[in-house]
């Protein structure tokens, strides 16, 4: 069987399975995401890997197996059957009684459970299962929403060069919450698994790096995180609707009908409408109590405005949901109690699912859109709304705690937990002319009809495929067998050889403290940097961020050059040269004391003082520690030597105090690399990147980068051992 290329995991299928007297029937799932993936172009075959909403137990094995072969058949789908326990613990559980809970702020109700957690990573796994009998590494792999935060983690240690996206369709929280899920760490290392991470908008973008980096101490800039020898692309993708489908729906027959009839119950009464999943985080009691206010403050609506509540019932096992139904319940029997009289009914309550005419009529005839979630990831009622209103006015009034809000500042914006401004809110756009609805509606339609559903999976997957070439064209730097023979070839036909070689992470792996002694070269690296001075034709300078003491106590009896201090001292001939005559007293004297007290008050730091730099090496300090306070201290050192000769450089798990006229690319022109015929240069860090762009234009010059990130250099090594056995190569 052909691999198929496009694989889109969720929770649950675009299908829904269900037993009726005995007999399966097949729905369609409510929501977007099968209308985004419908016309996505894929180049092949697009599965579709989910749970079809019937659990195991209730089903026979040959139901099973028939299940399996239809939904395959007629659908490109592939079911996971889930047991009735992990329905409970994974899905009411961990996803929604911890994960959803406390993604939407409502920490005092997120529930921290075990047995939750262990039927969460046993499902993911069981996901995973499924999506490796299908994938290769080929295959672009979406996956969708927090059910699934474990399984780009686990897919990527199986097929390793898939591209692999996910997306998630609820708010990220801001690190102080995120921060109080004990499993935050597995469940980033999970994220981390994709090539590229999908959030409505930026704010989710920035919670997360800022998490990522907090929790796990990982380096994150514009939303890419270096994550081990990857890079994970973190990016904004608002979601939006299928815009045609529902501007044009207003003009159906069926839906004419439907607004004719709702015309003919409600007369001349102005309608606010309310749309939602009945669930906590969109405000639904909120907005209740917003609507009584308003009634009390404004008797000359009484009688001639309603409130219709149009709510689907959701997770309705979950303790929660049923406590919201049962107070939205009393507080429309409390309100309709005080207000109604015998012929008004202020508030109309559904608690039920609407076909789509029927909402769309809904849509249509209403005059005021009441969207109020004290949390949305991002809110497509109120994209919907706006989207109906061809033929007709309105009014949207939306939660500035949506992700919507972004799109459609045109709204008439409210707080939700500001009861009295929602209730003026609804005076205002009760009054508002015909003309001021339009024109607000115009401009967020032209918006959304631009940037619809459609939009929004072509922009993902296309981005998705870009990471995986960039992440191609990383690899494609990495030196084999056919380019380190180029080198040696080119390398013997040479006269005049110079080698450049960065120590710490190029010659020598990192070490915990940068103390000399776990520093020390092995006898084996001695032995080969000797091997290449042998050779009279051979010129080596061994470059490094390190002290002249270090250097010479281990290079001091070899015949090199030493570079110490990222080039501000150099060794020829047994005597050590200042590069420059920058005073270093001058900008030493302002950062020491602001190094001292960081170093004192952070656990772990260590301060390393140079004669040209101080450096804080915060390597062993927590990972959450180390965020706070190497900002902190950036921004009083940037502040402090603003008018100094002297920078500060953002290293590998360091903070470096150092002149702005010594770099390593200074150093290297000052080698004149136009008389070798032959050069071999070897870093591994920011501070090697000058170098390589100091001789980038040079054929003869090979440059290698010791890593996977971004680089400058022509090849890249994954190891110190690779650099090495290319080293070993020459002269052998
Ligand atoms: P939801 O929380 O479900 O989605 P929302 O974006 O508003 O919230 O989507 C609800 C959908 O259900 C809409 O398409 C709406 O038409 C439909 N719907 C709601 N009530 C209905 C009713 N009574 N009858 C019929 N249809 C009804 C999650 C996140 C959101 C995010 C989406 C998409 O919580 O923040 O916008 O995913 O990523």
């Amino acid at each position: 069987m052909p691999q198929p290329t496009f694989i889109v995991v969720s929770n649950r299928l675009p299908v829904t399975v269900s037993k009726k007297d005995g007999k399966l029937e097949y729905h369609a799932s409510p929501g977007g995401l099968a209308t985004a993936m419908s016309s996505v172009e894929v180049g092949g075959e697009m599965l579709w890997i989910g749970w079809p909403g019937i659990t195991s137990d209730e089903l026979t094995t040959s139901e099973k197996r028939s299940i399996t072969n239809k939904l395959r058949k007629d659908y490109g789908c592939i079911p996971i059957f889930l047991t009735k326990e992990q329905n409970l613990n994974f899905y009411e559980g961990f996803s929604n009684e911890t994960i959803w809970p406390l993604f939407h702020y409502f920490q005092e109700i997120a529930e921290y459970n075990d047995t939750y957690w262990e039927s969460y990573k046993e499902v993911n796994q069981l996901f995973a299962k499924t999506v490796q009998k299908y994938a290769d590494n080929n295959s672009v792999i979406w996956i969708h929403d927090y059910h699934l935060m474990l399984l780009p983690g686990i897919l990527r240690a199986k097929i390793t060069t898939a591209s692999i996206g996910f997306f998630l369709h609820i708010p990220f929280p801001s690190f102080e919450i995120f921060r109080l899920i004990p499993q935050r760490k597995e469940l980033l290392e999970g994220l981390l698994g994709a090539d590229l991470l999908g959030f409505h908008i930026y704010d989710y973008v920035k919670h997360f790096t800022t998490s990522v980096t907090r929790t796990l101490g990982h380096k994150a800039k514009h939303g890419l995180v270096a994550y081990g020898d990857r890079q994970v692309r973190a990016d904004a993708f608002p979601i939006s609707i299928d815009y045609e489908k529902f501007s044009s729906a207003v003009n159906q027959p069926e839906v004419k009908k439907e607004i004719e009839l709702l015309d003919s119950y409600y007369g001349d009464r102005k309608l606010i409408l309310s749309v939602d999943r009945l669930d906590y985080s969109k405000g639904i009691t909120h907005r209740l109590e917003a609507f009584e206010t308003f009634l009390d403050n404004n008797p000359k609506y009484h009688n001639k405005v309603v409130l219709m509540m149009v709510a689907v019932p959701s997770r309705t096992e979950v303790e929660a949901y049923k406590d919201l139904r049962e107070k939205i319940e009393q507080t429309v029997s409390r309100i309709n109690g005080r207000y109604a009289s015998v012929d008004w009914v202020p508030v109309v309550y559904q608690f039920q699912n609407q076909p789509f005419d029927k909402l769309v009529a809904l849509y249509a005839r209403s005059d005021v859109a009441l969207v109020t979630p004290v949390r949305d990831g991002m809110n497509l009622v109120a994209k919907e709304y706006v989207a109906t209103k061809q033929n007709s006015t309105g009014v949207l009034i939306l939660s500035e705690l949506t992700g919507a809000i972004d799109e459609l500042p045109e709204a008439l914006v409210i707080n939700p937990n500001d009861r009295n401004g929602v209730a003026a809110a609804i005076r205002k756009a009760l009054s508002m002319t015909k003309k001021q609805q339009k024109s607000k509606l115009i401009s967020m339609q032209q918006r959304i009809k631009r940037f619809n559903v459609l939009q929004w999976s072509e922009d993902f997957i296309e981005q998705l495929t870009n990471s995986k070439n960039a992440r191609d064209a990383h690899r494609a730097k990495l030196v084999r067998s056919k380019d380190s023979e180029e080198i040696t070839e080119q390398y013997q036909k040479a006269e005049k050889r110079l080698f450049v070689l960065d120590y710490d992470g190029t010659l020598k792996e990192f070490v915990s403290s940068p103390r000399i002694n776990q520093a020390r070269p092995p006898r084996s690296l001695l032995n080969t940097i000797k091997k290449l001075c042998d050779d009279p034709k051979n010129e080596v300078y061994i470059v490094s961020g390190r002290p002249r003491s270090a250097l010479d106590s281990w290079f001091g009896d070899l015949p090199i050059w030493l570079i110490a201090e990222h080039g501000y001292w150099i060794k020829h001939n047994g005597e050590w040269h200042a590069s420059t005559s920058t005073d270093t007293d001058s900008y030493k004297s302002l950062a020491m004391p602001i190094m001292q007290t960081y170093t004192e008050r952070t656990p772990g730091a260590v301060l390393e003082d140079k004669s040209s730099s101080i450096v804080w090496h915060y390597r062993n300090v927590s990972s959450e520690l180390a965020y706070a306070r190497k900002r902190n201290l950036h921004h009083d050192l940037v502040h402090a030597l603003k008018n100094s000769e002297a920078n500060v450089y953002d290293g590998n798990k360091i903070l470096e105090v150092k002149p702005v006229d010594v770099n390593k690319g200074i150093l290297i022109e000052s080698i004149e690399p136009e008389t070798y015929d032959f050069i071999f240069c070897a870093g591994d860090d920011y501070t090697d990147e000058d170098m390589f762009r100091s001789i980038a234009d040079i054929d003869y010059a090979t440059t290698i980068k010791v890593g996977l990130g971004e680089t400058l250099a022509k090849y890249q090594v994954k190891s110190v051992k690779d650099i090495l056995n290319l080293l070993r190569t020459f002269g052998s």
